[in-house]
């Protein structure tokens, strides 16, 4: 038996991936595993691509509907995109091939907070899950899984599908063996009592994954390695970013609102969040913790240093130099991350209850501080909220961060108003960009205006953005949040026309 499946009844199921696709069939609903590039399944998704194309070629349909944790890789939601197999894809995605096949109309495309999926799925909503296909590191000698890279929606997806495909990766670290933490009570209302955690530290399940070996269709063994893309060292307006947010952290402290180790840290994905974390690692901050869902390169490097003592979450999301780095720390980091389902990793009774600082990124934000974090131009997907509003209504203190300016400084990342509202001026404290912060909180509408104004905005476009909020002002109509509706979206029009946001003066300067 190998040694990474070490049950002879699970052991009796092995599979081939093309074996396993073959339990998939047109128009079945698939829960998959994988959350931010890791844990996805790396084999059967390809075979099921196959057996797709092969239908399509035939002239038969051949479409799933897949629900994953978060994102997953190339090989899950890209293979099965370019295949055209996805009739629905529910939640955050960040693959270019799907994202284009979701912007052109081919799909549907359910974005969901991320907390929130697992619930759904089980009021009914989805109605049947058919298969999980699951990545898990290895199955124990009592049948327990010792679950992967990222647990996400794993638990659901075993517990209501019909018919279970295990992977089991044999590349994925023997360490990560009693790194997570399953919560299994999850009685629905009216029966639904409080999750018993008060520290991010807490551990209140079981470290395994459990599933009723009958339920088990195939076991097929993989060994490649979680796909992510390296960081961008942070640039010069991620610094900014960083230094500001520091500078803001550290006043608040000295205010005696927030302790000196901070409170327990959320930070979202991207290059941004990267950047504020090494930003982190360089100051004097220390005794951290975090309640997030993703740790990043720039996560783990704190948690190494020692300056944060712990981190939960539900995924990691590493480069293939941070999973190195992961390998060679990975014995004393044991006990010191734990990864739990998103469903609790984002809970909003646990993110007020801990007092989580959020800090996400963001495409853009109005005068009043609503956010735009998924939609370019009002109407073309990005990724999706992912966790991003499980946090940001419920933290203590929730930061929107992203450069002043975008795509070569053509794009303000300021508007009179945004395109599209994830997050609405009730859920945004805090502003930041390379230009400098705007603490929204306790302001009204025009105050928050003047103070975004006064501090985020880019040099080339503040002048029209104070001449808008002048005019509308003096506007007869509106004055709580005044705006001029005609010309509220005009500069995404200028945009999508000309290709730049900046009117003629701006531009020949720009030029
Ligand atoms: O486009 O790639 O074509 O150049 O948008 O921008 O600067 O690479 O983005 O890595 O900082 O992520 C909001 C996307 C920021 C991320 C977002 C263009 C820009 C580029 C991307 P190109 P960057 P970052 C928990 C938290 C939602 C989910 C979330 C995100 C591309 O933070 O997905 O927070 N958030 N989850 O050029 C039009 C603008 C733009 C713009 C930038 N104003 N208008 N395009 N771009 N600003 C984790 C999980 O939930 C899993």
């Amino acid at each position: 038996m190998s040694h990474r499946i070490r049950h002879p009844g699970f052991a009796a199921k092995r599979q081939s991936a093309e074996q396993a696709a073959q339990f998939i069939r047109h128009g079945m609903t698939v829960g998959m595993s994988g959350f931010t590039g890791a844990g996805y399944p790396k084999a059967v998704p390809g075979a099921l691509a196959q057996r797709i194309t092969a239908s399509h070629g035939a002239g038969e349909p051949f479409r799933i509907k897949v629900l994953t944790g978060a994102s997953t890789a190339p090989e899950l939601d890209g293979a099965l995109a370019r295949v055209d197999g996805i009739e629905l894809r529910v939640p955050f995605q960040s693959d270019p091939e799907l994202r284009s096949r979701i912007n052109a109309g081919g799909l549907d495309y359910m974005d969901i907070h991320l907390g929130q999926l697992a619930e759904k799925v089980r009021y009914g909503f989805f109605g049947k899950i058919d298969v999980a296909v699951v990545e898990i590191a290895a199955i124990r000698e009592d049948g327990l899984l010792v679950p992967s890279s990222s647990v996400g929606n794993n638990k659901t997806w075993l517990d209501m599908a019909d018919a279970v495909i295990l992977e089991v990766n044999r590349w994925q670290p023997d360490a990560l063996d009693g790194m997570h933490d399953i919560y299994t009570d999850g009685a629905l209302p009216p029966h639904r009592t409080p999750i018993p955690l008060a520290h991010p530290g807490d551990r209140i399940g079981s470290p395994y994954l459990e599933v009723p070996l009958d339920k088990v269709v195939a076991v097929v063994e993989t060994d490649a390695p979680d796909r992510n893309s390296p960081f961008k060292a942070p640039d010069a307006a991620s610094q900014a970013i960083a230094a500001h947010l520091l500078d803001f952290l550290r006043f608040e402290v000295r205010q005696g609102r927030i302790p000196a180790n901070l409170l327990p840290i959320q930070s979202g994905v991207g290059n941004i969040a990267n950047a504020f974390m090494q930003g982190l690692a360089e100051s004097e901050f220390e005794g951290l913790t975090a309640f997030t869902e993703v740790i990043q390169d720039g996560m783990l490097e704190l948690l190494i240093s020692g300056k944060m003592e712990l981190a939960s979450a539900t995924s990691f999301s590493l480069s293939p130099a941070g999973i190195e780095r992961f390998l060679e720390h990975a014995e004393a980091l044991r006990q010191r991350i734990i990864l739990r389902q998103q469903g609790v990793s984002n809970h909003p009774e646990l993110v007020r209850r801990l007092g989580c600082i959020a800090l996400n990124g963001m495409l853009e934000a109005d005068l009043y501080g609503n956010v735009n974090s998924t939609h370019q131009m009002g109407t073309g997907m990005m990724n999706g909220i992912g966790g991003s509003g499980d946090f940001a209504r419920n933290a203590y203190l929730s930061v929107f961060m992203a450069p002043s300016t975008a795509k070569n400084g053509l794009i303000s990342t300021l508007v009179p108003m945004v395109s599209h509202v994830d997050h609405t001026e009730h859920d945004v404290s805090v502003i930041v960009t390379d230009q400098g912060l705007a603490d929204l909180r306790m302001l009204s509408p025009k105050q928050r205006a003047r103070a975004i104004l006064e501090h985020c905005v880019h040099p080339s476009f503040r002048p029209a953005l104070e001449d808008y909020f002048a005019r509308a002002l003096a506007g007869s109509h509106g004055k709580h949040t005044p705006h001029l509706l005609p010309e509220a979206l005009a500069w995404h029009e200028r945009y999508l026309v000309t290709g730049s946001m900046l009117g003629p003066a701006a531009q020949e300067a720009h030029d």
